[in-house]
């Protein structure tokens, strides 16, 4: 997923993070050594790199399974790299491929990591794991967990005017070439964006197990849910996708998946509309809890993202079992998005209510 600083705004920019295609290197190294080597892709001057990382963190969740942040060699010495003597991975300035035309630009980002810094996500991540696999499945592998935190090339790494980035993502092909559960964050501010970051691994865990749950779903559901994930883990909502819809782009398309941050804030806000007319926690409260329910808005997310079929057809087939399960009357999909027609493409606007604690979602009338 892609973010930024939006100025005055102080918001986030969110799009797709599209990092894949991986050649297969025999491996001289098993997850858990102090320095491992990935193959990378670089998705904006193309081809992939070579890239060492330290192992940063290490931990075993009470379920078992082994967690690690790795960041580039010499992440250390981050906060004292300068674009002439950059430390590789991290520092804006260093370029994955000095031959090509393709020269990074060196606007004195801050791409920093420190001890803390990683202490802090360390510590995030057992609990981000757990609640996203309580609210959605289980990671399907007993595979270890890697957190990536290194400067991901893309556009904006070459051209600092772009005002989107890469903030994370998850990429099957590591997956399969590595046999351990990657997600990625970028090392952009970490300093004043670490809560955002803890957001994105939430967003980028949901792709990790909807990627064994159901590798085929729609990228509009996967990417919904993957953003309710971070309201899930209560660290708010992604601002940067929902100010892009609300503000920007009111009528956007609920289905019809373009990858901007409208498309996003769209998405999020259909789910957080369908998890509040649910019943939200299932109690009554309709604030995250961090606790999976197995009533009201927890069970119907869940029941969306195990449904097998995609797209609307999952959905409406996961609130149909949901209201003949519980007795709910949770507004079947075309109502829920439309005013009663059924257009071929679906709208979807969000408005927020100062008068209500909860967030108001309502249908807009599609053509
Ligand atoms: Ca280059
Ligand atoms: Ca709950
Ligand atoms: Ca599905």
């Amino acid at each position: 997923m892609r973010l930024r600083s939006l100025g005055g705004l102080g918001a986030a920019l969110l799009t797709a993070g599209l990092l894949v295609g991986l050649p297969s290197p025999a491996s001289a190294w098993t997850v858990g050594d102090q320095t491992i080597t990935l193959t990378l892709n670089d998705s904006a001057a193309g081809g992939n790199f070579d890239l060492d990382f330290d192992k940063a963190f290490e931990a075993t969740t009470a379920s078992g399974r082994d967690v690690y942040i790795y960041a580039p060699v010499g992440w250390q010495d981050s906060a004292t790299a300068t674009p002439d003597n950059p430390v590789p991975g991290i520092s804006q300035g260093w370029d994955p491929h000095p031959d090509d035309e393709f020269t990074p630009c060196t606007d004195g980002d801050e791409h920093v990591i420190t001890p803390e810094q990683i202490a802090a996500m360390g510590e995030s991540i057992e609990s981000i794991i757990s609640v996203d696999e309580a609210h959605f499945g289980p990671i399907g592998s007993d595979a270890p967990f890697v957190l990536l935190a290194y400067n991901v090339p893309d556009e904006s790494f070459y051209d600092c005017a772009e005002t989107t980035y890469t903030a994370g993502y998850f990429a099957p092909d590591l997956l399969d070439t590595y046999g351990i559960n990657v997600v990625t964050v970028d090392s952009f501010q970490w300093s004043l964006r670490l809560e955002q970051y803890q957001g994105t691994v939430a967003h980028e865990v949901e792709h990790l197990l909807m990627n064994y749950s159901d590798p085929g779903e729609l990228s509009w559901v996967d990417e919904g849910l993957a953003d309710f994930a971070i309201f899930l883990n209560d660290y708010g909502t992604n601002t940067g996708h929902t100010y892009y819809h609300q503000v920007f782009h009111r009528e956007t398309s609920l289905t019809r998946w373009g990858g901007g941050p409208e498309n996003y804030g769209a998405a999020y806000t259909f789910f957080q509309y369908l998890w509040e007319q649910a019943g939200g926690n299932g109690d009554g409260t309709y604030t995250p809890d961090l606790e999976y329910d197995g009533a009201g808005g927890d069970l119907l997310i869940k029941m969306i993202f195990e449904e097998q079929a995609n797209g609307v057809e999952g959905v409406q087939a996961a609130i149909d079992a949901f209201n003949a399960q519980t007795g709910g009357d949770v507004p079947d999909f075309w109502r829920s998005t439309t005013t009663g027609r059924s257009p071929s493409t679906p709208t979807w606007r969000a408005v927020t209510s100062s008068t209500s604690r909860r967030s108001t979602c309502r249908p807009s009338s599609a053509g």
